[in-house]
């Protein structure tokens, strides 16, 4: 029963069923199984499923944004539960959009996605001040800094923020993304990591992580 239960979740979460995936994981919850079971073999693994389908160009953005809603609505069940039990998440990370770059529906993906996966995600916004990145990474101590540009003239903000992070002193795992970006790039102006699309930050985060 339990198990059925999960797997309807995740059907219904990969459809974007919102309302289904909320009553369901109520109804798990009343059934006993585990919040944790609920959140990763139900909610986190349909959308892994997902992403991954994104990677491969199965599934687009619209998709990705219902599925992702229907994560959110049966997360409003299990996170007050979550908070409760105290369950670790995987890891923090505070992620912008940069200086000057108003572009927000790729860095909201990531977020969701991230959110999926099982990190603590604190969203900064659009148009945030390397500053600003630095302070809320005192502030937070968050494990991964990911930042965010789909402009080629802002993506220059993410190595003045970078070089900020280092002269401050903090210790923290640098991500960038976003559509003008490359690899390439991502190593020249000395961040940690590069993904090329919101399934891959979470691969990106899982290493930084490990
Ligand atoms: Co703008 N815009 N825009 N725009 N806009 C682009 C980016 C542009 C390519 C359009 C074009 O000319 N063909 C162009 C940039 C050119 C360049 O610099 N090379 C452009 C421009 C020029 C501008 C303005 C300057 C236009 C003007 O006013 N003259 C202006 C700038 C405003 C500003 O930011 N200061 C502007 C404004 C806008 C709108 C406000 C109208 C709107 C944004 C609405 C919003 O975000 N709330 C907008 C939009 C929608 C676009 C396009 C059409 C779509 C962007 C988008 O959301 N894509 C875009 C053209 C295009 O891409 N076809 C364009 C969908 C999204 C899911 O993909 O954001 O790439 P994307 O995110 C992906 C990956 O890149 C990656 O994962 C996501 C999911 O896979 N990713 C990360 C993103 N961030 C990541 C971070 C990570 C990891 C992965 O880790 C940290």
């Amino acid at each position: 029963m339990g198990i059925e239960l999960l797997d309807s979740i995740k059907e219904n979460l990969m459809k974007g069923k919102a309302n289904d995936v909320k009553e369901m994981c109520e109804q798990a919850v009343s059934e006993g199984i585990p919040v944790e079971t609920i959140l990763s073999e139900g909610l986190i693994s349909a959308m892994a499923i997902i992403g991954d389908k994104f990677k491969k160009n199965e599934v687009y953005v619209p998709e990705v944004l219902i599925a992702a809603r229907a994560m959110n609505a049966g997360m409003t069940i299990l996170k007050p539960l979550l908070a409760a039990e105290d369950v670790q998440a995987k890891g923090t990370i505070c992620v912008g959009t940069v200086k000057g770059d108003l572009h927000d529906i790729g860095k909201n993906l990531v977020c969701m996605m991230l959110e999926g996966a099982g990190y603590e995600v604190i969203d900064l916004g659009v148009n945030v001040d390397p500053a600003k990145f630095v302070e809320a990474v005192k502030e937070k101590k968050p494990d991964i800094v990911a930042m965010s540009a789909l402009l080629t003239t802002t993506m220059g903000s993410m190595k003045v923020t970078i070089d900020a992070l280092k002269s401050e002193g903090v210790s923290v795992k640098t991500m960038v993304g976003g559509a003008p970006l490359t690899d390439s790039y991502a190593s020249e102006i000395g961040a940690d990591g590069y993904a090329a699309d919101a399934a891959s930050a979470v691969d990106v985060a899982d290493s930084m992580v490990a």
